[in-house]
């Protein structure tokens, strides 16, 4: 069992990975920039060690600063959270060398899957359903033309190592494809310093749903149900829930079945998630699978009673699961939203600063997952999420009734917020209809705010 973890991450994650280790008996180590010397989890961990300036490429993206405090503190494994290092290849690598337990799968298989067309491949020899598109990396826009005639108009031409919507361009006619090839080609080399791309039919208003597994070291993989993602902006997730409301148990059996063999078939060990699009028809296709805990796990949390970030743990010691599929039950539902330091009226400019006053909601069936407090100075440096609320209800409209109670209770002085717009988001007759799909904050406008005249 791991002794003593390394939390190489900040904010309200580090702070919930803390608390799971102080239940578990497990010694904790945190790691923290200049910035951050105030911070809750520099306060709440058992050690503390300063890795470097305020900017993430000095600290929390230094991987050997990262290593040497491991090795100085004793500690015997490291937790990423999610962001930073924590999909990046190389570092698992570096801990694989140093005998550091990474709390996540092994450095292969996140490059496996961090390669979008190797993945995409693994699943069609798998039979998990993906998206009609090339079986082959495209380097040259004629040979991509010539795919993308053969797959059928509208297109999106996707860089092999993107994600999160970085070198993705759509093309709705060949009139468009060779500035939508090239765009989205360039941008891949710019930030991945790589020019493989490949195409899939574009899938108009899906939702995004995705599935959570956990797989262990002796090769037993359950899901927990799903998550639907779909109320996002500039791919930052806003509000996530469980169950989707799109989704019979008949759906949700399917898509789990799909989302286990797609995990075994990458030889997934520890906590994953699988995206997958969904069409109205009941249609689903693979898009990728991410290979760390993900910002909006409460959710799935609540709905199934676990502790992800203990079972994180507990696989990465080498222990199997305690549970199988038929014990994984789906109660209630959950819906997160997450608070970002922010100004929806200004483009969602970030607006970091001095917390001068705070009243965070609580409650029957509200949780706040958070690092900031009264007095709290947010750097410039990060992220701009300060804090993630989620509620559980009996069902989905009595979630959304104690979500718009608790965001109305929600007080955060000195900075700007989208405590308000998350409050009109739930007040919109669609969402409450659970009549939502990706494009949702592009077709409605909330609290004033059109994202497309913006
Ligand atoms: C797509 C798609 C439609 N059709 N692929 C967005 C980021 C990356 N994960 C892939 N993405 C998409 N891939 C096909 N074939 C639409 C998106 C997409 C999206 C997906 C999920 C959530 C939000 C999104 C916003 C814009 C585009």
């Amino acid at each position: 069992m791991i002794q003593k973890l390394l939390i190489a991450n900040r904010g309200e994650i580090a702070v919930r990975i803390i608390r799971a280790c102080r239940e578990m008996g497990i010694a904790t180590v945190a790691v923290y920039s200049e910035a951050d010397k105030e911070s809750l989890h520099t306060q709440l961990a058992d050690e503390a060690v300063c890795i470097g300036p305020g900017p993430s490429a000095e600290s929390y993206l230094n991987m050997e600063r990262i290593i040497s405090a491991t090795l100085v503190s004793g500690a015997d494994a490291i937790h990423p959270g999610f962001g930073f290092l924590s999909e990046n290849e190389k570092f698992v690598k570096f801990c694989e060398q140093c005998h550091i337990t990474f709390v996540g799968p092994c450095s292969d298989v996140i490059r496996s899957l961090g390669n979008k067309q190797i993945a995409r491949n693994t699943m069609v020899a798998a039979g998990v359903p993906v998206i009609p598109g090339t079986d082959c990396s495209i380097y040259d826009v004629e040979t991509g033309a010539k795919e993308a005639e053969h797959i059928g108009y509208p297109v999106i031409i996707k860089a092999a190592l993107g994600g999160g919507g970085k070198g993705m361009r759509t093309a709705h006619s060949p009139k468009e494809f060779q500035l939508a090839f090239l765009t989205a080609q360039k941008e891949s080399q710019i930030a991945f310093g790589d020019r493989t791309m490949y195409i899939e039919h574009f899938v108009q208003h899906p939702r995004h749903i995705e599935f959570q597994i956990l797989a262990d070291s002796q090769g037993h993989v359950i899901h927990l149900g799903e998550r639907d993602c779909s109320i996002q902006r500039n791919h930052q997730k806003m509000i996530e829930e469980a169950p989707s409301a799109a989704i019979s148990d008949d759906l949700r059996k399917r898509m789990g079945k799909a989302a286990v063999k797609a995990a075994k078939a990458a030889q997934y060990v520890n906590a994953g998630t699988i995206e997958f699009l969904l069409e109205k028809n009941e249609k689903f296709y693979f898009m990728e699978m991410n290979t760390r805990i993900q910002v909006e796990h409460p959710v799935t949390e609540w709905v199934t009673g676990m502790d992800l970030i203990k079972e994180q743990i507990r696989i990465a010691s080498g222990l199997p699961l305690n549970i199988s599929q038929k014990d994984v039950k789906i109660q209630g539902h959950a819906i997160e939203c997450r608070i970002n330091a922010e100004n929806p009226q200004k483009n969602f400019r970030p607006s970091p600063g001095l917390i001068t006053g705070l009243h965070l909601p609580g409650g029957n069936g509200v949780r706040v997952d958070t690092a900031i407090y009264n007095g709290y100075q947010i750097p410039p440096y990060y992220d701009s999420m300060l804090a993630k609320l989620i509620v559980h209800g009996l069902n989905r409209e009595d979630a959304i009734a104690k979500m718009r109670s608790a965001l109305g209770e929600t007080i955060i002085e000195g900075i700007d917020t989208n405590v308000d717009y998350q409050y009109e988001i739930l007040e919109n007759p669609d969402y409450q209809a659970g009549n939502v799909d990706i494009e949702f904050l592009n077709t409605h406008v909330i609290a004033g705010v059109n994202i497309d005249e913006v």
